[in-house]
C-alpha cells in the first residue's frame, strides 16, 4: 500500500505471480512446508535469523472443514475466485509486504489455542477462547465482494456469522460509540512486525452502528474451511463495503470505546486512508484512481461501484454525511 508507488503496482504483480505461484506449487509438491519456508525466506530476501526461526516453530494445522454451514445474507452470485488466487496473493503485513509473503510465512502463526480480550464499555469484558467466543453462533456461507484500496478485487466465500450477533452478547453500555480491534503482535510468529511499517499492532475500528450491521462479518473461514493464516486465521473482520484494510486479521482485542479509536493504516497516512474507508469511485486516492479495479482472474478492470455495491445495505449508516470529508 504505501510501499509501492502506483506506477509499480501492476506490472510487478502481474509478473511475478507466475512465478510465486510456482513457488507454492513448489512448497506443497515437497511436502514440507517448515523446509519450504527455511528456503523461501532466501528468495524471499530475508534475514538469515528469519529463516531460522521458521525452522524452529512447528506450522499449525492447516485448513479444515466446516459443518452444517447454512446460507448466510446478502450473498453474490458472482464467479467467485480461485481458491489458489485468494490465499496466494494476500496482505497482511505482520509476515511482510509482498504479496506472497503471508502464504509463505503466516504458517510460523500459532492459533491454538486462541483468545480474545473483549474489554471497555460493556458489561461482560474478559478474556474468552476462541470456543467459548464461537459456541453460539451458526455458521454461514457469506459470499462478498472484497475491494483492496490498491484497486483490486476478489470475490471471496467466508464462513461467518455477523459481529453485532457476538458484541451484543457482552453488553456494550451507551457510551460504546466505536468498536476497536487489535491482531497479535508477536516478533517470534510475525517476522513483518520487526520492521515498523506501522504502529503495531495492526489496528481497526468502526463506529458501533456499523459494526451492528448484519453485513459486518465475523469470519472463521472461507471455501467451506476455517481460516488459511495468510487470510487471517483464526478470526477476522470482514467489512465488505470498506477497503480491504479495514477487514483486520487474527484478532485477539475487541474493545468498546468512547472515542473514534487510531488505526493503523490512518494514522500513518490520514490523507490516504480514511477512518471510514467506503469503497467511493468518486474519491480518487491521492496516488491513483479508484474509479476501476482489476478482479483478480479477469481481464481488463471494472467500474468500482459505490460502498462496493452494498449501497442498498448500508448507505442509510452515512446519511447525511459528507463522503467527501468523511473518506
Ligand atoms: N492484521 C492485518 N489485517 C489486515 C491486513 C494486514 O496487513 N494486517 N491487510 C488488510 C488488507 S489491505 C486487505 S486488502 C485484506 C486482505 O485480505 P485477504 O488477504 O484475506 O484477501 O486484509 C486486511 N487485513
Ligand atoms: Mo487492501
Amino acid at each position: 500500500m504505501l510501499i509501492k508507488k502506483p506506477g509499480d503496482i501492476k506490472p510487478s504483480e502481474i509478473t511475478d505471480r507466475a512465478l510465486y505461484l510456482d513457488r507454492r506449487r513448489f512448497i506443497r509438491g515437497a511436502g514440507l512446508a517448515v523446509a519450504g519456508i527455511a528456503g523461501l525466506g532466501l528468495l524471499a530476501g530475508c534475514e538469515g535469523s528469519d529463516a531460522q526461526s521458521a525452522s524452529s516453530v512447528p506450522p499449525t494445522p492447516g485448513p479444515r472443514p466446516i459443518p452444517d454451514r447454512r446460507p448466510g445474507p446478502y450473498s453474490t452470485d458472482e464467479p467467485e475466485t480461485a481458491w489458489e488466487d485468494a490465499t496466494s496473493y494476500n496482505n497482511f503485513y505482520e509476515f511482510g509486504t509482498g504479496k506472497d509473503d503471508p502464504s509463505v510465512f503466516a504458517g510460523l502463526m500459532k492459533t491454538e489455542p486462541w483468545s480474545v480480550v473483549i474489554d471497555g464499555e460493556c458489561e461482560r469484558p474478559g478474556k474468552y477462547t476462541l470456543e467459548d467466543l464461537l459456541a453460539p453462533h451458526a455458521m454461514e456461507d457469506r459470499i462478498y465482494r472484497l475491494r483492496c484500496v490498491e484497486a483490486w478485487s476478489m470475490v471471496i466465500p467466508w464462513v461467518g456469522f455477523s459481529l453485532g450477533d457476538l458484541l451484543k452478547r457482552f453488553q456494550p453500555t451507551s457510551a460504546a460509540r466505536y468498536v476497536a480491534f487489535a491482531t497479535l503482535n508477536d516478533p517470534e510468529q510475525m517476522p513483518g512486525v520487526r520492521r515498523r511499517i506501522l504502529d503495531w499492532p495492526y489496528r481497526e475500528g468502526l463506529r458501533i452502528d456499523e459494526a451492528m450491521h448484519p453485513l459486518a462479518t465475523l469470519a472463521v473461514g472461507m471455501y467451506g474451511e476455517t481460516l488459511p493464516n495468510q487470510n487471517g486465521a483464526p478470526l477476522r473482520l470482514v467489512v465488505p463495503w470498506k477497503y480491504g484494510f479495514k477487514s483486520i486479521k487474527s484478532i485477539v482485542r475487541i474493545s468498546f470505546v468512547r472515542e473514534r479509536p487510531p488505526t493503523a493504516w490512518n494514522s500513518l497516512q490520514p490523507d490516504e486512508y480514511g477512518f471510514f474507508a467506503n469503497v467511493n469511485p468518486a474519491v480518487d486516492h491521492p496516488r491513483w484512481s479508484q474509479k476501476r479495479e482489476r478482479r483478480i482472474g479477469e481481464w481488463g478492470r471494472r467500474e468500482t461501484l459505490p460502498f462496493n455495491g452494498y449501497a442498498g445495505e448500508v448507505a442509510d449508516l452515512y446519511r447525511g454525511m459528507d463522503l467527501r470529508k468523511n473518506f
